[in-house]
């Protein structure tokens, strides 16, 4: 199937939709150089076939359908010629005005003169199936174009240059080592396994276990690195939840009114704090509804509050608690709340004692969302809630990725049955078979080892054009 497809040469506008100063439009493939022939005229009429790899020309893209030759736009074209190209293949790139009717012109010339419309992340599916990158620095192309934070952009950019795949390499070979040492003696039962093999096997099977243990360790993070922290901002109507995620979002997204019940539909923003990306969801006050949109707005706001990683739980401190504080405090004290006191800018009357009574084990802050008063420590709070009090690591290699890190598991699991074979002394095929799986696991994270189907549903999730 692959060898039929990676034949064909392919297109695609590899710029978001939309204007902009410039849009790129990509083609691949053994066809790329005579489509740009086809559609393109440089100075001194020279074509793309003729030029160097890795040079850029000016020049205009022509439509020789009509009868007359039609001008379709001003470009700068580049030949990357295979293989040092992005797929390993004949490239040219087209970079004309970025919009939409040039970009789709330039399209549909490319594929009117044979190219095909290419697949969502075809281009790279192309680098990792013409062998230049590996499955995890595919993946690090995806991980850098959705990166949310300055952290999590370093690590994929680490993992595209090659430290995941390098690691993942490491364990590979401790792993052949002691699997080439079992298979030594099975093969040759004469030969029993003398005391210094037996060592390095159990040291072996040891430290891919750790390495394995280490970037398992590192997933947690990684992944709050990646997709953020859902953090839904509840409470009483007027508390001031619309303003405090205004403070957070340094901007006046919401709207803030002394108006009960002002917001009424979810907004949902991202937002770092500390290097750490949120997703804030500013919900509709928890009243008694007078109308089915109010209905509607308490009922996805508590669909909200479920989801939630975090709820911040905020209280007008301004005021003597409520019963409907009461019930909201009680719908939510199993789920992982911090409290916030709002409005202490304003003289107290909520009774802490009476309050803490309520929710006993949460931690509090006190802010004013009106005089941005307190919000570092609540940041701070958050932070170490996201991070369960650990410190944000920043080492070379983090796993974010949920399929590396269930084939990590997977491998985790089969290193320790292998350990405890040994030490049971069963038979070395035991531990062989096992030391089997788990090479098989790490080729399933690198791609050396993986069915054509997983490859697709991996690239499909990519943007078209990349
Ligand atoms: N004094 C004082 N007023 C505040 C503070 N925070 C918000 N307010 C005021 O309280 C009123 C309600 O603020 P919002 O942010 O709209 O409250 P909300 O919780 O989003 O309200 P609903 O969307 O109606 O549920 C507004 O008049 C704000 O200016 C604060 O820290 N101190
Ligand atoms: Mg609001």
């Amino acid at each position: 199937m692959y060898q039929n497809s990676l034949e064909d040469t392919i297109a695609a506008i590899s710029t978001p939709s939309g204007q902009g100063g410039i849009g790129i439009v990509r083609v691949s493939g053994k066809e790329a150089l005579s489509i740009g022939d086809e559609i393109f005229v440089g100075v001194n009429e020279r074509k793309p076939s003729e030029f160097k790899t890795f040079t850029l020309h000016y020049g205009r893209v022509i439509n020789r359908k009509g009868k007359a030759e039609e001008v379709v736009d001003e470009v700068l074209l580049t030949v990357m010629r295979a293989p040092k190209s992005y797929t390993c293949e004949d490239v040219v790139e087209i970079s004309c005005h970025g919009g939409t009717v040039p970009l789709k012109k330039i399209l549909m010339l490319t594929l009117d003169h044979g190219a095909r419309l290419a697949e969502p992340g075809e281009f790279t599916k192309r680098a990792f199936l013409n062998g230049r990158i590996d499955l995890t620095q595919a993946e690090a192309v995806a991980d850098i174009i959705s990166a949310k934070t300055d952290a999590f952009l370093k690590l994929s950019i680490n993992q595209l240059k090659g430290d995941l795949t390098l690691e993942l390499e490491s364990i590979r070979e401790y792993l052949m080592d002691a699997y080439t040492e079992i298979e030594a003696v099975v093969n040759f039962p004469e030969d029993d396994i003398d005391a210094s093999s037996r060592k390095k096997l159990s040291i072996d099977i040891k430290e891919a276990l750790k390495h394995v243990e280490a970037l398992l360790a590192s997933s947690e993070q990684g992944r709050i690195l990646k997709e953020g922290i859902k953090v839904v901002i509840c409470g009483k109507v007027n508390v001031g939840k619309s303003s405090l995620l205004n403070v957070f979002l340094k901007q006046p997204r919401a709207i803030v009114s002394h108006i009960e019940g002002t917001t009424r539909d979810i907004i949902e923003e991202s937002a770092q704090i500390q290097g750490i990306p949120l997703q804030l969801i500013d919900t509709a006050g928890i009243l008694d509804p007078r109308d089915s949109i109010e209905e509607e707005a308490v009922k996805r706001s508590h669909l909200y509050i479920d989801q939630a990683e975090i709820i911040l739980l905020l209280f007008d401190a301004s005021q003597e608690i409520s019963q409907e504080d009461i019930n909201l405090a009680n719908r939510i004290k199993d789920k992982n709340v911090i409290i916030v006191l709002n409005k202490c800018d304003c003289p107290t009357k909520i009774d802490e004692g009476a309050f803490r009574k309520l929710l006993p084990n949460f931690k509090m802050a006190k802010i004013s969302a009106l005089e941005k008063q307190g919000i570092n420590p609540l940041e701070e709070m958050i932070v170490e809630n996201a991070l369960h009090g650990k410190r944000l690591e920043t080492p070379k290699i983090l796993i974010s990725n949920l399929r590396q890190i269930e084939s990590l598991k997977k491998c985790l699991t089969a290193l320790e049955k292998a350990q405890e074979h040994f030490s049971q002394n069963l038979s070395l095929e035991f531990i062989s078979e096992e030391i089997k799986l788990a090479i098989s696991l790490l080729d399933q994270i690198t791609g050396k080892d993986i069915d054509n189907d997983l490859i697709d549903k991996i690239f499909s999730s990519f943007c078209v054009g990349k």
